[in-house]
């Protein structure tokens, strides 16, 4: 029987090599592998601004390997290029818009229907309030642009540690209620932090839920904290839930690297979801 919820693997593409602790990254082809040897459908693919193309190479790759595209990421363009979509500065801001529009292209041609937008909203600078102003300015561009391209962009509450502006399940849907192709994005490793019972909020907000990622408490891989994933697992087949879960943990949580972090994660989830 098909599953309901697919699961994806987080894989970033650089310009230069870098090592990221919440993603894999590497030849699309070692990415292939790892995804299917361990269960995964496909992949969701988080790019810099500054390696588009080859971000587009590597997602063809690995969709002519039988992986599919789950969603496109686009938080490295704030922590690896300091690009904001709250940007005090309005050349700023309009670098950053252009930015997040060529990733949502991208997103387009590799036949994925999300767009994240986590920590490219950028931080609070002057008033948290007038930083969420510029950024609902800029996501007003940025849901135009999804309707024309058919994506949705999945908005993602973040916890305090990460940023200070937009937190909350309830600020983040305040927003994304205001425009038509804004949903959220459950990160069960945020929910915990900034909600403290994740299996209520996630039951709360179902109706807007568009994509999910998946951690430990610990940031780890399923199965190493004291998130119940068989409840989890109850609650998304509950309310419907028929996307991808991307796997987004710490790579460094696990002693035998990628390869041991994958594995542990895909059995978990496997016998844990829908
Ligand atoms: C960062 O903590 C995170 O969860 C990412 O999905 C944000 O882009
Ligand atoms: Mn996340």
């Amino acid at each position: 029987m098909p599953r309901l919820v697919k699961l994806s693997l987080m894989y970033a593409v650089t310009a230069e090599p870098v090592e990221l602790e919440l993603a894999v990254t590497g030849p699309p082809a070692r990415i292939a592998g790892l995804a299917l040897d361990n269960g995964f459908d496909g992949v969701e693919v988080s790019i810099d601004p500054q390696a588009v193309d080859k971000a587009l190479q590597a997602g063809a790759e690995l969709r002519r390997a039988g992986l599919e595209v789950s969603a496109v990421s686009t938080g490295l363009m704030y922590t690896l290029r300091g690009l904001s979509l709250s940007h005090p500065d309005s050349h700023e801001r309009t670098r950053a818009l252009e930015a997040f529009e060529t990733m949502m292209g991208a997103a387009a041609k590799l036949e994925s229907s999300i767009i994240v937008l986590g920590l490219a909203r950028g931080r609070c600078v002057g008033s948290c309030r007038s930083s969420l102003e510029r950024l609902k300015g800029s996501l007003e561009a940025i849901d135009r642009k999804a309707g024309e391209l058919g994506l949705k962009v999945a908005l993602e509450p973040i916890n305090w540690y990460e940023t200070d502006l937009l937190n909350t399940f309830k600020d983040a849907a305040e927003l994304a209620r205001e425009r038509e192709n804004v949903g959220l994005l459950y990160d069960v490793f945020h929910a915990l932090l900034t909600e403290g019972d994740p299996y209520k909020t996630l039951l709360e907000y179902s109706s807007m839920v568009v994509h999910v990622h998946v951690a430990d408490s610990n940031r780890g891989p399923p199965g190493s904290g004291i998130i119940e994933w068989e409840r989890l697992g109850e609650i998304l087949a509950r309310i419907g839930y028929r996307g991808y879960a991307t796997l987004e943990a710490r790579r460094s949580s696990v002693p035998g690297g990628d390869e041991e972090l994958v594995r542990r994660a895909g059995k978990v989830l496997r016998a844990a979801l829908p």
